[in-house]
């Protein structure tokens, strides 16, 4: 998976993907224009974001969505510029969005991909200005060509993703994604509007000093969950959780580190979404020479039977992930 492109110093977004595109010769350009798609809405997003605590845009909206979550007006005005750019781009046929029970059309029956995303998640920070993101898994579709999509079209499992990313609304926002050759991330300019290569060939460190989970959810947790983090604290590791996950996903991708969402008396099977949280994020960091699990086996390898639901993840590097596994054999 190593990442061969040399690149100028600059390096836009656009120059990047039409570079790769001759290098890694995928589809004819129209996974491209995907990806430019994400980007254009996510500017967007970035400047929605930015602008939320002066015009008054953050606030509830009074409606709940289909988890039965408050709904905030960010993630609602998210959910529509990325389904807006995805149709106006005409490679989508289809969007599963975590704000939509059902699976949205976008009338370019001819779009040969379907995207998954998590519009706007860490709804819950945006009232206290903590970093959020957005996450997106992008398939071939499997269904036929000029027709609806189907739910198999979404059903394919991690490993037939094709393309996987977040953006990053933090100190600076952030673009990282994968579509299976390394993982790469480009860095906003505001002034210019553009993104750019700031980050040609990310790799998570072997091991790192980090754990990541919601302590307040110890005594749920299982046994070896619990050693493993014993562990963690007995050899002083440092314990880093914002609560948003893409935050936490990527400050543990530099310093390395393990992120757990595991079971809870409240959420049995996990709270994060498989198919636009935790599938995406576990194809970048075996792209990244991390590892992802549900706790039952590889994140990857997971068979998806419904568009909303939930697994256990446990993320991050890969000596820390040996750990965490080696505890869960020794449970049983
Ligand atoms: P959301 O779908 O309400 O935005 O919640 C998702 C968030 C993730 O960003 C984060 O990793 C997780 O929920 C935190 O959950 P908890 O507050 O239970 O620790
Ligand atoms: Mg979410």
């Amino acid at each position: 998976s190593e990442n061969t492109l040399a690149q100028p110093v600059g390096t836009t977004l656009d120059r990047y993907i039409m570079r790769a595109q001759a290098e890694f010769a995928y589809a004819t350009g129209e996974l491209s224009q995907l990806l430019r798609d994400l980007a254009l809405a996510g500017k967007i997003v970035h400047r929605d974001v930015n602008r939320a605590g002066l015009t008054g845009i953050i606030g509830s909206m009074g409606q709940q969505n289909v988890q039965g979550e408050q709904q905030q007006r960010l993630d609602v005005e998210a959910n529509i510029r990325f389904i807006r750019a995805l149709r106006n781009g005409g490679e989508a046929c289809a969007i599963l969005s975590e704000e939509e029970d059902d699976i949205i059309q976008t009338g370019n029956m001819k779009g040969r991909y379907v995207v998954a995303i998590d519009p706007l998640d860490g709804s819950s920070n945006i009232d206290v200005n903590v970093s959020i993101g957005t996450i997106f898994s992008i398939y071939r579709r499997v269904s036929a060509v000029g027709g609806p999509a189907t739910r198999a079209d979404f059903l394919q499992g991690g490993r037939a993703q094709i393309a996987a990313g977040y953006i990053l609304y933090g100190t600076s926002t952030m673009l990282v994604y994968t579509t299976g050759h390394g993982v790469v991330g480009f860095t906003y300019e505001n002034s210019l509007g553009e993104f750019f290569l700031s980050h040609p060939n990310i790799t998570i460190p072997a091991t790192g000093p980090v754990f990541s989970c919601n302590e307040g959810n110890w005594f749920d947790y299982p046994e070896y969950v619990r050693a493993f983090l014993t562990r963690c604290k007995q050899q002083r590791m440092s314990g880093r959780y914002v609560g948003s996950l893409v935050a936490d996903y990527h400050r543990n991708l530099f310093t390395g580190g393990i992120y757990l969402y595991p079971p809870t008396a409240k959420n049995p099977a996990g709270k994060l979404r498989v198919l636009y949280e935790n599938f995406p994020l576990a194809l970048l960091i075996e792209q990244a020479g991390g590892r992802a699990e549900t706790g039952q086996g590889p994140m990857l390898d997971l068979e998806p039977t419904d568009f909303h639901q939930r697994s256990p993840l446990f993320v991050g590097s890969p000596e820390l992930m040996t750990s965490l596994l080696a505890e869960s054999a020794a449970s049983v």
